[in-house]
């Protein structure tokens, strides 16, 4: 069902209709099945603890895991049935149908995974108040996950979780349909997994005296608290097995050849300069990495990875391959000697010790290969010759998995802006824990499409699917580490599970209060925000406007005021699409049930000649900062400092290059708009604006050129207004490019344009 087409009202009835008995099942849960068909002539089944569980041998797992779900009930007293069974045919193994009948539930999987989801189906679909039996209407669901690889990622290095919390971490991934585990065991900060060939690994590199206080670069201040842990064979023996039973392959990562201070402080004689090293107490500015020129780090790699795919069953393992600096392997004779004795030859792009980290990758590809492997290795590995069964993950946006696939290679998606839980959720850094920094609010991570529009259909086929990475720098806690993941693991969920055309987001909120019952029930802890004020808008060309819609948490309402006003309780209520004509300040609140005030969100109207007017633009925006696209431009409303806000428009590359035709032929004199710079993503000051003005809306003149081909180094991040000014000329269109500009060492050129305002 599109929610996009049905008005808001229609949509409250909707969801209030699905939750009329408080003791009925719903089977639209996160991630959205493919297909809920009800059959609301018949009786339901009633399900209740004592239900009878019938399953083949093959499937008693996963009947020991339904009796448990349902165990919370009470009893129902009923004669039905739940049978499970693995006889459903289907091209996709993870694939599941759940018949329902007033007597018997059925639920039939093309493999034991696929009866596995079933159940995790049936269990989301149970109210959120489980003291009486629960009614599951008459239905046949149907569904199968989009992406074959569906991951989540945990680092255990930077703050240590044991192994009965990697466990609950492993049941969150369950709950979620998730079918991957990256288990980052190490890093500069600590060496988490048993080596037996190399004890002192664990025996030294496993331990760091203390950590950074604060956030990086903020100051070099170390706690006197140790930090220790690590998993004995034994015990990921143990984990393997408990996630294999909920379905999830762990892929262990080894992250060589940097981030190995641990590894180093256990073996000094590993790297370029033979130590003595420390296991690290702050998150970078270290430049010790193994050394390849030697012999024995090869040999080390070797038995490492060696050791660690004996131990994982999973085909891949991760090799890392990230941020390497290569200082020490300039200055080390076996680094030079070996680049040597590979006739390694620096090119353009890539300096010889560069293209020293290909041979380490493929030297490690090959140790995979040799037992039956292959390895995943993070974008950077692109950066030289890669063999071609690597994977890549695209952490640095998505250009990793647009550059891979384009090479041939298949691809993991886990770009930074989209998919890093580490990243605040709330714009009010203030109000959060401390965090890397960032925003990947839930409705950031649900907007991301990993088949990007950069992609041509072959190298689509390449994408294996998409993750979400935990780093855990600024994660102390379990409870912590719980708050960032939910629930955007849910919102993951479905970009991972859900079919594009069933993916909605405010139908995936309305489909939230039932998961986090479970949450509850588990006790897991988890964030808020999504329940909080939720509005965005778009301009209506024909009814020249601008329309605010709200995304309203179910069981909450929304104010808002057209005067500056902050809302209060007696203030307008929200019921459907606000149609915005004159220039205003619209100001809204989400309220709670109890009444309690959420975020108060304020935006100023301007109309000016351009306002809500059709829109085209020569080039299509860079997809991860696309926001309101090409309306965005012509909506009335200005961008401030922060580029994610929905009021910027980015183009990579290309100018923005925007027609906008004018509702009547009238004379302008001024085009207005603001640039954002913004250093870390490459955004920076435009180059050269031109204005074009048609009488005709086909042949264009220039009416004004602004030049700046000079950047400055000093300008700080942050909004800036652009005002050009011609002679009168009666315009029927009007075209503003916006060229963007690069400076020596800055890697991308991205051009940010807000609203564009023309009198
Ligand atoms: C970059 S993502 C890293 C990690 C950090 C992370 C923090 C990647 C391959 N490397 O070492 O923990 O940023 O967001």
């Amino acid at each position: 069902m599109n929610f996009r087409k049905i008005p808001a009202i229609v949509i409250a009835i909707m969801v209030a209709s699905t939750n009329l008995s408080a003791a009925e099942a719903d089977y639209n849960v996160v991630p959205m099945p493919l297909s809920v068909t009800v059959d609301a002539a018949q009786q339901p089944f009633v399900l209740g603890s004592d239900t009878r569980v019938v399953t083949t041998k093959a499937l008693d797992r996963e009947g020991d895991f339904l009796r448990e779900y349902i165990s919370a009930l009470p009893k129902a007293g009923a004669k039905g049935v739940i049978s499970l069974d693995t006889k459903l045919k289907s091209d996709n193994p993870e694939a599941y149908t759940i018949t329902l009948t007033p007597g018997k539930i059925t639920v039939s999987g093309a493999s034991a995974a696929g009866v596995f989801y079933g159940l995790q189906t049936l269990r989301k679909s149970l109210p959120a108040n489980l003291d009486e039996p629960v009614e599951m209407p008459a239905a046949v669901v149907s569904d199968a996950p989009r992406f074959a690889y569906r991951g989540a990622h945990l680092d255990v290095v930077r703050h240590f979780f044991d192994a009965d919390q990697v466990k609950t971490f492993i049941d969150m991934l369950a709950l979620h349909n998730i079918n991957k585990f990256h288990w980052h065991l190490t890093d500069d900060q600590g060496w988490r997994i048993e080596i037996k060939k190399y004890p002192r690994l664990t025996e030294v590199g496993s331990k760091r005296k203390g950590t950074l206080i604060g956030r990086y670069g903020a100051g070099e201040t170390i706690d006197s608290i140790p930090v220790e842990g690590y998993f004995t064979q034994d015990q990921i023996r143990d984990i393997i097995t408990y996630a294999s039973d909920r379905h999830i392959e762990i892929i262990p990562e080894i992250d060589l050849p940097s981030h190995m201070m641990a590894a180093l402080a256990s073996y000094p004689e590993l790297g370029c300069t033979g130590g003595p090293y420390e296991v690290l107490t702050t998150w970078a500015g270290y430049k010790d990495v193994l050394c390849p020129g030697k012999d024995k780090t090869m040999t080390f790699i070797a038995d490492v990875l060696t050791e660690v795919m004996e131990l994982f069953p999973s085909k891949y393992i991760h090799i890392g391959g990230d941020e390497c600096p290569k200082d020490r392997w300039k200055e080390c004779t076996d680094c030079q000697a070996r680049i040597k004795q590979l006739g390694i030859t620096p090119t353009d792009k890539a300096s010889a010790e560069d293209l020293l980290q290909g041979y380490v990758t493929a030297f490690a590809a090959d140790v995979a290969r040799k037992a039956g492997k292959s390895i995943i290795g993070w974008d950077e590995i692109l950066e030289c010759d890669v063999p071609q069964d690597a994977v890549v993950m695209s952490w640095r946006g998505i250009k990793g998995a647009v550059n891979g696939t384009a090479r041939g290679h298949r691809v993991i998606q886990t770009p930074n802006d989209y998919l890093y839980f580490d990243y605040y959720q709330s714009d009010n850094a203030a109000a959060e824990p401390l965090a890397i920094g960032g925003y990947i609010p839930v409705r950031r991570v649900y907007s991301f499409e990993p088949l990007t529009e950069e992609m041509s259909d072959e190298q689509k086929s390449l994408v294996m699917g998409p993750q979400a990475n935990l780093w855990t720098e600024y994660v102390p806690t379990f409870s912590h580490l719980q708050y960032m993941e939910l629930p955007r693991l849910a919102a993951l969920a479905e970009v991972q599970w859900t079919a594009p055309d069933k993916k909605d987001y405010h139908s995936f909120k309305c489909r939230t209060p039932r998961l986090f019952a479970i949450y509850d029930r588990n006790g897991y802890n988890y964030a808020t925000h999504i329940k909080d004020t939720d509005v965005s808008f778009r301009p209506d060309r024909q009814k020249h406007a601008l329309v605010m819609k709200a995304s309203v948490y179910p069981g909450h309402q929304l104010r808002y005021t057209l005067d500056g006003t902050v809302p209060d309780v007696a203030s307008p209520l929200y019921s459907e699409p606000l149609l915005l004509d004159k220039d205003c300040v619209v100001t809204a609140a989400s309220f709670a049930p109890d009444g309690t005030r959420g975020t108060v969100v304020s935006d100023t109207l301007r109309i000016s000649k351009a306002s809500f007017a059709e829109c085209t633009l020569a080039y299509k925006p860079y997809s991860p900062f696309a926001f309101g696209g090409a309306d965005a431009l012509v909506d009335g409303l200005c961008g401030d400092d922060n580029f994610r806000s929905g009021r910027w428009v980015g183009f990579l590359g290309d100018p923005c290059d925007v027609t906008i035709t004018l509702p009547e032929p009238t004379e302008i004199s001024q085009v207005g708009f603001k640039t954002c710079i913004v250093w870390p993503e490459g955004a920076l000051e435009m180059s050269r604006a031109e204005v074009y003005g048609s009488a005709d809306g086909k042949d264009f003149t220039l009416l004004a050129t602004v030049d700046n081909p000079e950047q400055d180094p000093a300008q700080k991040n942050g909004a800036y207004a652009h005002t050009i000014t011609f002679d009168p000329f009666k315009a029927k269109a009007v075209r503003v490019v916006v060229k963007p500009c690069a400076p020596a060492g800055i890697w991308s050129r991205i051009i940010f344009v807000d609203d564009i305002a023309v009198k």
